[in-house]
């Protein structure tokens, strides 16, 4: 494999979105599993306490598709 820094773009990008309707630690599990599963997405954090849902991607993630994920799932963005 080789490493070519000129023209990798190595950027990731933070994305945070709000859930609603989670209740407990299941529930959170379920959005992260759905949200882990878009194409190039890491660090997907969850907590169903604040509803907060964070993750990073290797490129750009639209809203649609994390509001597809977390439908998937059974919650809506907030
Ligand atoms: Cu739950």
């Amino acid at each position: 494999m080789t490493l070519d820094n000129t023209t990798h773009d190595n950027t990731t990008h933070d994305n945070t979105y709000t859930v609603t309707g989670m209740t407990c630690g299941h529930c959170a599990m379920s959005v992260s599993e759905e949200v882990s599963a878009i194409p190039g997405v890491h660090d997907v954090a969850v907590d169903h306490a604040s509803g907060s849902l964070t993750f990073t991607s290797d490129d750009p993630v639209s809203r649609e598709q994390v509001a597809a994920a977390v439908a998937e799932a059974g919650y809506a963005l907030g």
